[in-house]
């Protein structure tokens, strides 16, 4: 059994989660009506995996027959300058969410909640994959600034992500 504070800071992870899904499927539309369809397959995978990492933490606080709190998701921008302002936006995003997972490790260690603590190591490691994935796309959107052809191509990539 993991404790209510606990309990609370992962539901407020979940929403955290669940906005973040809702920004990508956001960027995704945005993105798509831009006529940018790689990017926009990019951030529409992004929304899945999101969606999966809300129903991890739900399901960890289901086992631990904690009770699963819902909030409301706050709306997302509607509109992106560029494809360039876009990720950018994404890693700010994803090193705000970074934080928000150290500070519920913090507080699993105050804890002495050695469950907690593994189920949040997996969170940390992927925000590091998450956050080089951003960066490497900031860079090749960068490289391409000026060049529809560059351009052109950089979408071309990101629409294979699988
Ligand atoms: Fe859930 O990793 Fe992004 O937000």
């Amino acid at each position: 059994m993991i404790s209510d504070r606990t309990t609370k800071e992962i539901n407020a992870q979940i929403n955290r989660e669940l906005y973040s899904a809702y920004l990508y499927l956001a960027m995704s539309s945005d993105a798509m009506y831009k006529g940018f369809k790689g990017a926009a397959a990019w951030f529409a995978v992004q929304f899945q995996e999101e969606q999966g990492h809300a129903l991890r933490f739900v399901k960890y606080l289901q086992d631990q027959n904690a009770k699963v709190e819902l909030g409301a998701i706050a709306a997302p921008k509607k509109e992106w300058k560029d494809l360039l302002d876009m990720f950018q936006a994404t890693l700010a995003h994803e090193k705000g969410i970074t934080a928000s997972l150290g500070k519920l490790m913090v507080l699993a260690a105050a804890e002495k909640d050695f469950a907690t603590q593994g189920l949040l190591q997996w969170f940390i490691n992927e925000q590091v994959e998450e956050e080089a994935n951003d960066a490497e796309v900031i860079w090749m959107l960068e490289m391409a600034s000026g060049s529809k052809g560059a351009l052109f191509m950089a979408d071309k990539k990101l629409g294979d992500r699988k």
